[in-house]
This record gives structure tokens, sequence and C-alpha cells, in this order.
């Protein structure tokens, strides 16, 4: 598998999943990726923005990369506060890793901090829109002075997109929010120079319309996005998605049901995205990453996503599946998607 070198005019957006052989083999033809993140296998890349998520990879395929890529090998790559950045003139990917000190208080205002550093990355590279976040807590589900870690992370985002004129509500990029066992605080960003196309789920309330039972500030991401990816293709990039529907968490318990409607869910959104493009997408089709809550529902989990997509469909054969907390203590599953496919945005809605 190679990372493929822009060779027309017109720059593309690519991703790749790939093994530490393929990123070997690839890494020297085609120059690097922008940045990307690593699973299972430590960061000995030698690249700042391709970094290692600390999540457990639970099916036996072993180390995964993910990459992104531009469509040309004249990059630029800098740091800006705790953020190390690379980009190629139309897309940048962006690292942040924040470290967590147990007796750390106000990890809402640390969360502040590390978007704030995010924004300003954006600000000073020229990139002003986010496409998708991927955001890797240490200890999400507990509580810090009463207050969970993710409603923290949630009061300290959905802050810094405010005071940096980001859209925090409607607009809002699409994004990830798992848990890790420690480490660091760790966040993966691509932007763009224009503005994506959000996309809401209409089986769901919107996060950012979350009721405030949920915590005080609501969670400031899109159910997804799509961007325009160039070379005449549209990215779709779904964010994680979970057994929610309306705004209620369902299936408490069964993670085989919690998978189903997690599916339906993504298929909604899909639908819902074919309102704005011309581009068609499938899941089945779509690689996918799927986080469970306890590794020993890897097979029952598994065996509903292959019902779901066909047993031999791309989204069942390369599935990654990694050990992480989800962002309510009775949420087991979470699945995210993307895709790059022919065609145009329509932002205004399908042509009567
Ligand atoms: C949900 O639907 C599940 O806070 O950035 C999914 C994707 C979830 C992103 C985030 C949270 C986030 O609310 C949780």
């Amino acid at each position: 598998m190679t990372l493929p070198i822009g060779s027309t005019a017109e720059p593309a957006l690519r991703s790749a999943r790939l093994t530490p052989g393929d990123w070997r083999d690839a890494g020297h033809s085609a120059g690097p990726p922008l940045g990307g993140l690593i699973f299972g296998a430590p960061a000995t890349m030698a690249l700042p923005t391709v970094a290692q998520a600390a999540l457990q990879v639970l099916s036996s395929a072993g180390p995964v990369i993910d990459t992104w890529s531009g469509g040309t090998a004249e990059h630029q790559a800098g740091a800006c506060g705790s953020v190390h950045w690379r980009h190629d003139g139309c897309w940048l990917y962006g690292v942040l890793e924040l470290d967590q000190s147990p007796d750390d208080a106000d990890f809402d205002a640390q969360c502040e901090r590390a978007y704030r550093d995010v924004f300003a990355t954006l600000a000073r590279t020229g990139y002003p829109h986010l496409l998708r976040l991927w955001n890797y807590l240490p200890r999400i589900n507990t509580d810090e002075g009463g207050i969970e870690r993710y409603r923290r992370f949630n009061a300290g985002r959905q802050r810094a997109f405010l005071n940096s004129g980001q859209p925090a509500f409607a607009g809002a990029p699409a994004a990830c929010a798992l848990g890790t066992q420690g480490g660091s605080l760790c966040v993966h960003f691509l932007a763009g120079r224009t503005a994506p196309v959000a996309v809401e789920n209409p089986r769901q309330v919107s996060a950012y319309d979350y009721p405030g039972v949920y915590g005080p500030s609501s969670p400031s991401f899109s159910r997804a996005v799509l961007a325009d990816a160039g070379e005449g293709r549209v990215a779709l990039l779904i964010s994680g998605t979970s057994s929610v529907v309306g705004h209620r968490s369902v299936h408490a318990g069964d993670p085989v049901a919690q998978t189903r409607e997690t599916l339906a869910n993504l298929q909604a959104v899909l639908q819902a995205a074919h309102q704005h493009t011309s581009a068609h997408f499938d899941l089945a089709a779509m690689p996918c990453t799927v986080y469970l809550r306890h590794a020993a529902h890897l097979e029952p989990i598994r065996a509903a996503l292959q019902a779901g997509v066909g047993a031999d469909a791309f989204a069942a054969r390369t599935a990654l599946y990694l050990a992480a907390d989800i962002c309510r203590s009775d949420l087991l599953v979470e699945i995210e998607a993307h895709a790059f496919a022919t065609g145009r945005i329509e932002a205004l809605g399908p042509q009567a």
C-alpha cells in the first residue's frame, strides 16, 4: 500500500489505514503524511504529528496507523504552544499532548488551554476551519470535585470555542471523545481552508442541544461533516456514534443491542449527509473504528457489526477494535467512520 502523491493540479485529501510495515514501505517513496494516529505501537515514527493514542488494540491484526495526507509532499511543519502541526497548503493536521498529573485540579481549565492552543494554531497557520477532532482523555468518567471529567472537558472545550469565535453549536466540527486509563490529554485535529457542511442525525438531539442533565455545558460537535477533498471528491467524516436516541442512552447493559442502535444511527447520518451532496457513501465500504468499554464484549460486538454490514464487507474486514471508556458510563460501544467519494457538496440541500 502506498501513500499517493497528488499528480494532478488539484490537491487532494486522503487517508489510509496502515500496518507499521506498510508505513515503512510507503514512507520513503511518497513522503510522510500530514499526520496520524498510532494504535497499539509506540510512536517511533520520528514525526511529531504522528502520535500514539494510549488505547489497547483488541483485534488480532496488531498495531494500526491511521494517516491523513494531502495532495503534495511540499509540507510546512511547526509548533504552537503544545500543538505540533504540519500542512500542505490546503489541509493541516495537528497533535496536542498535555501531561496529566494525578493531582491536577481544574481539568476544565486544562482542556480550555488545550483548545486555546488548537485555535491559536489555526489562526497562525491560516486554516480557520476545523473539520474533525479526536479527543483522548485520561479517566474520562472519573468524578473530580463532584463533576465528571468528561463534563469538565465539555465546559472547557465550549469556552474555548466561544472565546475564539469558533462554532460551538450548529456548524461545529465532527469529533470523538474517548477515555484512556492514564497518560496525557491527547487531541488530534484536521483543519482546512473552507468551512465544512455539518450534518446532524434526525434520530438524535444535536449534541450541542443536549439538556443540562448531561452536564452544564453541552458537547461542541456535529454528528458528521462533509468537506471538499479536492479532485472532485467529497469527504464524509462521521463523529463517534453511540446508542443514543433522542438525547438518552438506550439498551443499558446490552452490547449487541447498543451496536445495532449505533449502526442505525450511522445509517441515519449517511442518509442525512446524502441530502447535502451528490456523492454517495455506503457504510459497508467505510473504514470503521470501534471503541469498546469492555474487552470481553469483542466477539458479540464484532458479530453484531458483521451482521449489520455483511461479514465480507470492507467495513467488517478492516474494522479496528479498541478498548476505551466511552463518555457516558452507560455506553458500551462507540463507532466512527469516514469515506471519500466523487461528487460535489450542495449545502442548500438536494435539487428539486
Ligand atoms: C454521544 O452521542 C456520544 O464529546 O466530542 C460522541 C462523539 C460522543 C463526540 C464529544 C461525544 C463526543 O453523545 C459521545
